[in-house]
């Protein structure tokens, strides 16, 4: 475990500043546990406004350079960082794991999420493509280009707390924007950690300094700082839907811009005909998964009532079997919740559920014999109705909620019946069912799968929702575009002014 920190460069206590060196930080001391077993991993002097200011700085400065530099280089920047990232995988996840409690084989699918984002970015910094369309002017060409952005900010949250990074940072590095991250207050050390990594790739290119930029503090001071800053163009926010309204409205008074990704309320629909033994091994995953702490975390099944008693059944002894404990233990499926707070949410929602109606059909407790800690729960399963004010919200712990239908018109407005709108899938077997879900009338989530979970999407779709979940899309596809800034071009190479819709305009 020391040596680990050690390689990862982080000491007793860290800087929570970096832009292109580590500041001398001025802010008060967050002391980092580790889920686990509350064991005291390091301390992190957070960033003071005038480090703030600092980091703000340099980010507007080398983003002068940076924007300039052309776009493969910069793809080659983070085609190191992608190579550094494969040397570090081990200790990065193991980091992972300890930081924030998922199982050691999530926290190295994590680190692959970065280099999977890392090696789609560098082939993205070829093909940053601008279409060209046919001018309605005679000798007129128009076109339309992409140019970088400028520094923009990127607010992760514990769950995915280097992955989330990558989707943006590399996107944005490839795009020609300079950045400033904000993580999580559970886990600054993984940033820290990737703070590193970037810095070697940095120091050794004849590049700026101050390009992958690091601010830790709390959201209620740095993150004020950071949402509310008109120097920031652009903000990049993972986490709740309460915390994404704020930051959406403070960025909106400036003329900002935001890609949030939000809340989720995610569902599976399993029809009669599905085949079970898939529906159970993708409902497993996605509700008891990172300890159900995932945005696309399965929330809830809606199941036929032909098979809800047998689908009930299977899945209930499933969950008698999980093993839980510690994350590290290559047995266990399922480790602790990040933090105490989670755990009392956990118990709030039981007791919500009960006073609503809903009934307890496996789980509800938290666990305090044979785990290494305080922050260990049962996953739980639920038999509820969709229109139960607690099944609406989203906790973000392993409750999963069972819930009954007769036909596919139900299932699927029982489905777009919440406020969130992340990911979606159905298992079915019939066709019709398949292509209604899909369908302009199915699902109204931005992810939307056929005999597939709602979790563990891959890097090369565009990943976010919509309604509460906040429409931003990061990661894969066209993503992009929102990291950088349009421009319509039209030049004319005639002799004559000739104007658009055939206006005429001539001075005698
Ligand atoms: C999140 O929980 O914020 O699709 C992101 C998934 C992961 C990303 C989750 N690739 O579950």
């Amino acid at each position: 475990m020391k040596e680990i920190l050690e390689r990862l460069g982080i000491k007793e206590i860290n800087s929570g500043a970096y832009c292109g060196e580590w500041l001398d930080t001025k802010g008060k001391i967050i002391e980092v546990f580790s889920p686990i077993d509350d064991s005291l991993l390091a301390k992190v002097k957070s960033a003071s406004a005038e480090d703030f200011n600092t980091i703000m700085h340099k980010s507007k400065e080398a983003f002068k350079t940076w924007r300039m530099i052309p776009a493969p280089q910069r793809g080659e920047i983070v085609r190191q960082i992608g190579l550094e990232l494969r040397k570090f995988k081990g200790d990065l996840g193991k980091l992972v794991t300890i930081e924030m409690g998922k199982i050691f084989t999530e926290g190295l699918g994590e680190v692959q999420e970065m280099i999977d984002m890392a090696d789609f970015a560098v082939g993205l910094s070829r093909q940053l493509y601008g279409a060209t369309m046919p001018s309605e002017r005679p000798l007129h060409r128009m076109y339309e280009q992409w140019h970088p952005l400028g520094v923009i900010g990127i607010i992760s949250a514990f769950n995915f707390p280097v992955a989330v990074w990558a989707w943006n940072a590399f996107i944005a590095g490839v795009c020609g924007d300079t950045m400033v991250w904000k993580p999580s207050s559970f886990t600054p050390l993984t940033a820290i950690a990737v703070t590193n990594i970037v810095h070697k790739v940095v120091e050794r290119n004849n590049i700026p300094k101050a390009i992958f930029n690091l601010v830790i503090g709390p959201g209620s001071d740095i993150g004020e700082k950071l949402i509310n800053d008109k120097d920031i163009l652009l903000i990049s926010a993972t986490g709740s839907c309460q915390m994404g309204k704020r930051v959406h409205q403070a960025i909106a008074k400036r003329y900002g811009r935001a890609i949030l990704e939000l809340g989720g309320n995610n569902a599976i629909i399993v029809m009669e005909d599905a085949n079970l033994e898939l529906a159970l091994k993708a409902v497993l995953f996605g509700a008891v998964g990172t300890a159900g702490q995932r945005c696309t975390t399965t929330r809830r099944v809606i199941l036929h009532e032909k098979i809800f008693n047998a689908f009930a059944k299977k899945l209930k002894s499933a969950y008698s079997t999980i093993p839980i404990g510690d994350p590290l233990d290559k047995n266990i499926l399922m480790g602790p919740l990040v933090d105490q707070s989670s755990v009392i949410e956990y118990q709030n929602a039981l007791e919500k559920i009960k006073i609503q109606g809903g009934e307890i059909f496996y789980g509800g407790k938290v666990l305090n014999e044979n785990v290494p800690g305080k922050l260990y729960v049962q996953p739980t399963i639920v038999i509820a109705r969709n229109d139960m004010p607690i099944v609406q919200d989203e906790t973000f712990a392993p409750i999963l909620y069972l819930i009954k239908m007769k036909d596919i018109n139900e299932a699927i407005a029982l489905h777009n019946d919440v406020p969130q709108g992340l990911s979606s899938s159905i298992f079915t077997n019939n066709l019709q069912y398949a292509e209604q879900f899909l369908s302009h009338k199915g699902s109204d989530c931005g992810i939307a799968n056929v005999n597939i979970g709602t979790s563990g999407a891959e890097i090369g779709g565009a990943f976010g929702g919509e309604k509460e979940t906040g429409g931003g899309r990061e990661a894969g596809s066209d993503s992009w575009k929102a990291y950088m800034r349009r421009q319509t071009n039209t030049i004319n190479w005639g002799k004559e002014m000739p104007l658009a819709q055939g206006v005429e305009f001539d001075v005698e």
